[in-house]
């Protein structure tokens, strides 16, 4: 069957599959899914036997289910797709606020609830998991509300069921849901329907497509200075080198917002800046706020964090949006246009704008190392110089997501970030689920330890499946990106527990892995020299000060401190 992740690898997993739940999860596998993250549970035992059964398939077992919805998170943002398996109700619900953060920044996380048996449910019975009132309907609907498209299958619909639940969780990138009983899931299918050959190409209309590419090559004849958004959503939907291609072709500049980070490298010669509102990199504000006309490929976020807190200028007649399935501007809203072959029929039709302004780009300013205690800023210098091209990087929210997004990478380095659903606790998990899926690549995380605190049990996991991160721990004494955003700097809740973080990996059993606490610069130079050389896990944790916010916290500290007052 049509692999849709890996293109050219062809399983068939399914002839292997005996039973309901195996033919679910060989239907994912055979997409190019690798590795599934789930917590058992008794109603979910066909899909969990399902999931160690698939010869295809490594199942983790995560320490607990908001945790392995963060991993499926990570590992699809890396693969195109994940599978997450939870149990009724308590499992469930415990992963659907992770759940929900992959729909609302477009990650395919295929999530699979094992349900009570049938007769119960018909016979109204008080069973484990529920209020105790016969009522068995009411999780579906909390947890399909996470994704956009969900399914009750059963033997007798599964093909044309999952034949439907994989089209559209392609379609609009975002999770599905897959919900089956435990007598079904150990039942063979019976279901007849042919099975899908789809593998992920959406078809336009004709007359749309035409509709749309004339609207953009007459805005694009009529305008001189263009400038690209290419947004985080080419990624999710694998756009991106077609929209790199059109920026190529059109010879445009292309400017980079926060959430955007990395989609295309900062080092391509059409990069003009970080644009973010008031926080972007001089002169690249006017650069994009006086351009007559802007490409937003992909459809970027205006959210508050993307745009410094709102801080941007741009008139949005001049905006031109190719979202992934319609193009829209103020005045034109044309559906049914898929970004792919949109794209493909501009190359064959534009002429170059040979439009690229050499703006001076803000240069980032390594600070020599010294015996001081350690800062932020001293930090984030020695991270930049850090950071190599067989890296992938994930940043926590709080000051290290506000203060990252500035910051240079090596061309070839994926950044991933939560900056619209901003759930803290995500990156720990993640960084197991891009490790896993990304194994050519060392996993970096940087969190803030008040979010790691949420999820820190899954260390453990990455020791039991010996992944190898480099973790930066950044210790400030609490919720610092609250103190920096509120009015009163420093009330009672900010403040947390005090752990012993370095010693966190001995704690959940980790073997071989190096641990520091560094509160010095030089302390911390010799912590990265040792890290790089070492090939198992490596944790660092960072000593800073309370009250240290780096610059784009200092900017938020002041400039949403005036919006609200
Ligand atoms: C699940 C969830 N709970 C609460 C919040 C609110 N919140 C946002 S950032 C933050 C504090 C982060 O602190 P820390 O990880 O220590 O980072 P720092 O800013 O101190 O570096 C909190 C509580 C949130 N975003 N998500
Ligand atoms: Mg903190």
């Amino acid at each position: 069957m049509a692999n849709y992740i890996t293109g050219n690898k062809q399983l068939d997993t399914v002839k292997h599959a005996q039973t309901t739940a195996e033919y679910m999860v060989a239907r994912l596998v055979d997409l190019g899914i690798e590795h599934s993250f789930s917590v058992p549970g008794d109603f979910a035992f066909a899909l969990d036997h399902a999931l160690i059964s698939n010869p295809e398939l490594h199942n983790v077992i995560n320490a607990n289910e908001l945790n392995a919805s963060y991993a499926a998170d990570g590992y699809a943002r890396v693969k195109g797709a994940a599978i997450l398996c939870t149990t009724y109700a308590v499992g469930e619900l415990s992963a659907l606020n992770g759940v929900m953060g992959s729909k609302a920044e477009n990650v395919v996380v295929f999530h699979l609830v094992g349900t009570p048996v049938n007769t119960a449910v018909a016979k109204h019975k008080q069973i484990h998991h529920t209020l105790g009132d016969g009522v068995f309907g009411q999780f579906f609907n909390l947890s399909a509300s996470a994704t956009c498209v969900a399914a009750l299958i059963t033997p007798d619909n599964a093909r044309r069921e999952m034949n439907r639940v994989i089209r559209e969780a392609f379609k609009f990138r975002q999770p599905a849901y897959l919900s089956i009983s435990l007598d079904d899931g150990a039942r063979p299918v019976t279901d007849t329907t042919p099975e899908d050959n789809y593998c992920g190409n959406l078809t336009s209309q004709t007359e749309q497509l035409q509709q749309a590419a004339d609207l953009i090559l007459t805005q694009l004849s009529k305008a001189s200075k263009v400038v690209a958004l290419p947004s985080i959503k080419l990624d999710r939907f694998g756009l991106t080198q077609s929209a790199l291609q059109l920026i190529e072709r059109l010879n445009i500049p292309f400017v980079i917002m926060p959430h955007d980070k990395a989609v295309i490298t900062q080092t391509h010669a059409n990069y003009a800046g970080f644009y973010s509102g008031l926080l972007s990199d001089n002169g690249v504000s006017e650069l994009v706020e006086t351009a007559d006309l802007i490409l937003d490929l992909g459809g970027v976020f205006w959210s508050d964090f993307n745009t410094g807190g709102f801080s941007n200028n741009l008139a949005l007649n001049k905006v031109l949006t190719l979202a992934p399935s319609f193009v829209e501007n103020p005045a034109n809203f044309i559906s049914n246009v898929y970004l792919g072959e949109l794209i493909e029929l501009l190359l064959t039709k534009v002429s170059p704008k040979n439009y690229v302004p050499q703006l001076a780009h803000d240069e980032f300013k390594p600070i020599p190392v010294s015996s001081a205690e350690l800062t932020l800023k001293a930090f984030y210098s020695q991270f930049v110089g850090f950071v190599s091209a067989e890296d992938i990087v994930v940043i926590e929210t709080g000051s290290s997501s506000l203060n990252m997004a500035k910051l240079p990478l090596p061309a070839q380095v994926k950044y991933h970030n939560q900056t619209l659903w901003g759930s803290i606790g995500w990156a720990t998990p993640a960084t197991l689920g891009v490790a896993l899926a990304a194994p050519e690549k060392r996993a970096i995380l940087v969190t803030g330890e008040g979010s790691h605190q949420l999820t820190l049990n899954e260390i453990g996991v990455m020791g039991r499946y010996a992944i190898n991160p480099i973790i930066f721990c950044l210790n400030n004494n609490g919720f610092m990106v609250e103190r920096a955003l509120e009015l009163d700097p420093n009330p009672e809740y900010d403040n947390i527990a005090q752990l012993n973080y370095a010693q966190l990996p001995q704690v959940f059993g980790c073997a071989n892995w190096l641990t520091f606490k560094v509160s010095s610069e030089s302390e911390l130079a010799t912590a990265l020299v040792q890290a790089r050389k070492h090939p198992h896990g490596v944790y660092i944790e960072l000593i800073t000060g309370t009250y240290d916010y780096g610059s784009t916290l200092d900017f938020f500290n002041t400039h949403l401190k005036a919006m609200y007052s």
